[in-house]
């Protein structure tokens, strides 16, 4: 399996809440590598174009409305299998269903405020990547535990 980048935005909640260096620690001790990051207010053009899927449903207004209502954290995060590791790590979209241990799992009652995005597909990861950050605003290095992590099946 390759190495995959995926985009996660930390919500305006989840910033607001204090959570940001939580929510990170959990995409690094899992073993994935965080290539780029940033602080930014998402501006409305861009909010639209990465929701675009979701255009014309009932609860798109809102989703843009908060998502460009107060700072976010933008990230790139790499590693083996990193759009559905991420996924899993995020939770379920719906808090109903959410695990504990998850981040939605733990703190998020709210389908809206939930704290945190993830890319769903190598796809959407490549173009959603594409609209948040630029060429020279991710990088490459390697994780001091490289070598302990990614061991060759035998
Ligand atoms: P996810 O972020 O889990 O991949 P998507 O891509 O289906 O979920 O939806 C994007 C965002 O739109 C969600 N994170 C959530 O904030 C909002 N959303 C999705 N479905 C609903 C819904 N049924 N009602 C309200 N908001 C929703």
């Amino acid at each position: 399996m390759e190495i995959e980048q995926t985009l996660v935005l930390i919500k305006p909640d989840g910033v607001q809440r204090g959570l940001v260096g939580e929510i990170i620690a959990r995409y690094e001790r899992r073993g994935l590598k965080i290539a780029a990051m940033k602080l930014l207010q998402l501006p409305r053009v861009t909010a639209e174009a990465l929701y675009a899927v979701h255009h014309g449903k009932s609860f798109y207004d809102v989703l843009i409305e908060f998502m460009t209502s107060a700072p976010i954290i933008a990230l790139a995060i790499e590693g083996r299998n990193a759009i559905e590791l991420v996924r899993i790590l995020n939770g379920e979209t719906d808090p109903r269903e959410s695990q504990p241990g998850s981040i939605r799992g733990d703190f998020s009652v709210d389908i809206t405020h939930n704290v945190v995005h993830a890319s769903d597909s190598r796809r959407n990861a490549q173009r959603e990547l594409d609209i948040v950050f630029a060429a020279d605003e991710r990088y490459e290095y390697n994780r001091a535990d490289e070598g302990t992590l990614h061991v060759k099946a035998v």
